[in-house]
């Protein structure tokens, strides 16, 4: 057997292992094993990159042997049944305090149950959400790593070895305990389906209201990257809404279909803030505004139907661009608001001892929600931990009181003239609910009690309460079994 030599192992060299075992071994410290169930691909690796000085493991019980104690590591597999396989086989020759790393997009669930199952093995399981993509995984992407603080002491300066920097500051931190790591980064992907639905409407608006080209709309956009704005998705819709389609001559916006996919990390948000109770309708109207645009048989049967007569009137161009701008700014902060109300209810729910404001502080750099306004989160959450609603915060409060007109005219124009912007609608409807004083959930409750002897509570009173619907419609006092 040869001197274990490696301090850090790859397992699943498709493009995303590939990119993060050389991000791994480009820094001072580290050795890389790495192993990939079909060894050509390990073989192709190591032989385009030489430099890296990776370690060859032909086999798992080979990737053990590699690799300094406690072992270490980090499987890049398809989410699914794949990870459960290379868990197994990893278990098999892995001994206690050694370290098994998902990270993979598992759903959270998942990685409690498997942290739960390894642990009693006394290994320990670590997932950890990875954002960033590909050149993400290479240059330095944002890491939410969860499980136990044990695994963190080893993980740790690694994982901050390769994480990408945001003023001075590597973009990962201890998440929380098993599946918190994977929870925060479906969030992050939830938020980033809001993000990217309403930079898509606020262009469409634009575009609608003005019949600004493409090519204007992204100078528009290049300049909203100066302000409050300032994100990496604001800089990439520049450059997209800039390019030309080379056999065409068209803005290749307008010759790719209008048809947007997903891979269901939104979804998960969404399904998960079903349970959680969390309204996070930013976030969930842009995943229905994927499946709604994927429907192509629904949108052709439904071409004739009747809009209004009424096209976007905008005399003034200028005010109405910083309109817009001024209504996704607001937008914005309503999905992220949403959002870390998500991850407060998770944490409250699995007890995870979470620091928004360090969430806030990872996503600066390297993930795609990468944005100059997550420093203002974090001194939100670091002034006030107990923080409610993000909404509420001094510096957010005073944003969307600053946008609150620009958002009404923008909402209430796009309604008026037929242009769908549900994300910057439903934005404004939760900002709305949130902050009034008496909401119709009376009624609502009234209705219930009435068909199904649900009771009420009442303003003026301790108890729970019943009305005799089908009797004299007198009120009880009533057992609150409900
Ligand atoms: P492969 O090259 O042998 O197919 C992305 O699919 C990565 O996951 C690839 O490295 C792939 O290995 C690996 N992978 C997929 N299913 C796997 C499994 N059941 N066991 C081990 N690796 C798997």
């Amino acid at each position: 057997m040869t001197t274990p030599t490696a301090n850090i192992a790859v397992v699943g060299l498709a493009v995303m292992g590939s990119n993060l075992a050389r991000n791994l071994a480009s820094r001072e410290g580290n050795v890389v094993a790495v192993y990939n169930r079909t060894t050509a691909k390990t073989d192709a690796l190591l032989e385009a990159h030489p430099e890296a000085g990776f370690v060859k493991a032909a086999t798992v019980q080979e990737l053990a042997d590699s690799l300094v104690k406690p072992r270490t590591a980090i499987i890049m597999v398809k989410a699914g049944r794949a990870t459960d396989a290379v868990i197994d086989e990893l278990v098999s020759v892995f001994e206690p305090g050694d370290i098994i790393v998902d990270g993979g997009n598992a759903l959270f669930t998942d990685t409690i149950r498997r942290e739960k199952a390894v642990r009693e093995t006394g290994i320990n399981f670590v997932g950890a959400g990875i954002s960033g993509g590909e050149e993400g995984a290479l240059k330095g992407p944002s890491i939410m790593p969860g499980g136990s603080v044990e695994a963190w002491e080893t993980l740790g300066p690694i994982l901050r070895s390769i994480a990408a920097v945001a003023e001075g500051e590597p973009c990962v931190t201890h998440v929380g305990t098993d599946g918190a790591g994977h929870f925060v980064k479906m969030i992050h992907n939830g938020i980033e389906y809001a993000d990217m639905q309403l930079i898509a409407e606020a262009y469409d608006l634009i575009r609608q209201g003005t019949g600004k080209s493409p090519a204007e709309i992204a100078d528009i956009v290049a300049e909203w990257n100066s302000g409050d704005l300032d994100s990496y998705l604001i800089e990439i819709t520049a450059e997209v809404l800039r390019q030309v389609d080379a056999a065409t001559g068209q803005p290749l916006v307008d010759v790719i279909l209008d048809s947007a996919g997903a891979k269901g990390t939104g979804a998960w948000t969404v399904q998960t803030a079903l349970d959680l109770g969390v309204p996070v309708s930013g976030i969930a109207e842009a995943v229905f505004a994927r499946s709604l645009s994927s429907d192509r048989e629904a949108r052709a049967a439904a071409r004739d139907l009747p809009g209004p007569d009424q096209t976007w009137k905008v005399d003034d161009e200028a005010a109405f661009v910083e309109d817009v701008r001024r209504a996704l700014y607001a937008s914005k902060i309503i999905a992220y608001s949403q959002g870390f109300d998500e991850i407060i209810a998770g944490a409250k729910e699995y007890g995870w001892d979470i620091s928004k404001g360090e969430i806030a502080k990872i996503w600066r750099g390297g993930c795609i929600i990468r944005a100059r306004f997550l420093n203002r989160i974090t001194e939100a959450y670091e002034t006030d931990p107990g923080l409610v609603s993000l909404a509420t915060a001094p510096y957010f409060r005073e944003a969307l009181a600053g946008a609150q007109d620009s958002w009404r005219r923008v909402v209430a124009g796009a309604a008026m003239s037929g242009i769908p912007a549900p994300a910057f609608a439903a934005s404004l409807a939760y900002y709305d609910g949130l902050r009034a004083e008496r909401l119709p959930a009376s009624l609502v409750q009234g209705q219930r009690d009435f068909f199904g002897a649900h009771t009420y509570k009442r303003v003026d009173r301790e108890g729970t309460f019943h009305t005799l619907w089908s009797g004299d419609r007198t009120e009880i006092e009533a057992e609150d079994t409900h």
